[in-house]
């Protein structure tokens, strides 16, 4: 089985949710059958939901030959070790770690759909993930990223400065 190039996006609002998408990274380099190719820059925005804390998010590209539900059963394991914090019970989760790009394929199944449902609406996805792809990048469902980018304004996305 040849690889699939994969993007996944990265979302934390912790207090400090720069050092969650870290370890996320650290976790996403040590997948199995899988080779690192490389993140974006990290951004900051608000929650899509209101007075939630603010969110950081960053798009991370990796090849893999895992099967795409394999590879979401191993993404939930990340957000099950890393993206919880325990406080009085478990609190809500705070990493989220999707699938927004499985190499040519189109996913329409209960547990996994790709292209992510919400790609198109969220420049805290589009522009990170336009850092990482070629020029001209169409989508496996024939939308080119240029077209969904022009349609979906920076809107108050911040790029934080690079520290890493
Ligand atoms: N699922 C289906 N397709 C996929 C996919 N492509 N990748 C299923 C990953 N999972 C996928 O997701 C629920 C179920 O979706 C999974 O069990 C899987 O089978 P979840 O992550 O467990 O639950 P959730 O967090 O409630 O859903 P979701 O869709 O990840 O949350 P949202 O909509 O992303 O909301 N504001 C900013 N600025 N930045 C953010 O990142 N995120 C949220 C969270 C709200 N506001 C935000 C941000
Ligand atoms: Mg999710």
């Amino acid at each position: 089985m040849s690889a699939a190039r994969v993007y996944v996006g990265l979302g934390s609002n912790l207090a400090s949710p720069t050092e969650q998408l870290r370890q996320a990274i650290c976790a996403l380099q040590a997948l199995p059958r899988s080779q690192w190719v490389g993140v974006s820059g990290f951004y900051s925005s608000e929650s899509l939901l209101p007075g939630q804390p603010r969110y950081t998010n960053a798009v991370a590209a990796f090849d893999t030959t895992l099967a795409p539900l394999a590879l979401l059963d191993a993404l939930q394991a990340i957000e099950n070790a890393q993206g919880r914090v325990r406080s009085e019970r478990w609190g809500p989760r705070t990493l989220d770690v999707d699938i927004l790009i499985y190499g040519e394929q189109v996913i329409d199944q209960p547990r996994l759909k790709v292209p992510h449902e919400q790609l198109h609406l969220r420049p805290f996805v589009l522009y990170p993930l336009a850092e990482l792809v070629p020029e001209h990048f169409v989508l496996a469902d024939g939308r080119p990223l240029a077209a969904l980018l022009q349609a979906c304004p920076f809107q108050g996305l911040e790029r934080l400065p690079t520290t890493r």
